[in-house]
């Protein structure tokens, strides 16, 4: 039985199939866009040319320390292709990210690219979305107001659970981009796209982890094969 490090290994192996010499690539956070970054360095010290924009610090940090060229959207507003991480996905190759706490940039960055890549092991595919809790990043400036918003929000459209305030130890969690978030436990998500455009009508609410109409593939790593599924 392969081990979650060996499956996340195996789903970046895959996505370097994607990667040609001269892309502008979006790269994502958390484990399995590591993996990613790791083998993708070992392409770059071997003389593949590509150049790199990060979906956060971390990301920034660790494609650096690996010598893996890096510009911003500032310079490099228009991308060949990204690849990144997910908590969950469906059969439609929708999302649910932020698991990392970087939905932000990671949606910023994915549609800014002509192709999205999603890169999981098998443990990520779900029938529908929801189990995993749906990051919610808020601007903060009331937050409670903001907080009974999306609780109506979602009431209407028949959704309820407990909203917890991401927290790093004690303190609130804060996001690259300075907000906060909120992890909504609302459960099966049966209309993703009206749960969108019901979170993006509440002020307050910068952005959410449901990532739809963004990722056209992805590469699912499990025991023996890596899948690759389109849409
Ligand atoms: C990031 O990757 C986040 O949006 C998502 O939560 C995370 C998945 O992390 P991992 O690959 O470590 O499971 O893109």
């Amino acid at each position: 039985m392969a081990s979650a490090e060996e499956l996340k290994r195996a789903a970046g192996e895959a996505a370097l199939d994607h990667v040609t010499d001269g892309m502008c690539l979006g790269i994502g956070t958390g484990s399995t866009a590591e993996a990613f970054i790791r083998v993708l360095a070992d392409k770059v010290q071997a003389g593949l040319n590509v150049i790199g924009v990060a979906t956060s610090e971390r990301t920034e940090k660790l494609c650096r320390e690996l010598s893996i060229p890096m510009a911003t959207l500032e310079t490099l507003p228009q991308l060949d292709l990204t690849i990144d991480g997910a908590d969950e996905l469906d059969g439609a190759l929708r999302l649910i990210k932020g698991g990392g706490g970087a939905l932000l940039r990671e949606k910023i960055v994915a549609a800014a690219s002509k192709r999205m890549l999603v890169i999981a092991d098998e443990s990520k595919t779900v029938e529908t979305l929801g189990a995993f809790p749906l990051p919610i990043e808020i601007n903060g400036f009331g937050m409670v107001a903001t907080y009974l918003a999306i609780q109506e929000a979602a009431d209407g459209l028949g959704l309820s659970g407990e909203l917890t305030l991401r927290r790093t130890g004690e303190d609130p969690f804060i996001t690259d981009s300075g907000h906060l978030i909120l992890d909504a436990s609302f459960g099966r998500i049966p209309d993703p796209e009206a749960l969108s455009r019901a979170l993006h009508d509440v002020p307050g609410v910068v952005e959410h982890g449901l990532f739809l109409g963004l990722a056209k593939e992805a590469l699912v790593a499990g025991a023996d094969t890596v899948r690759h599924l389109t849409v």
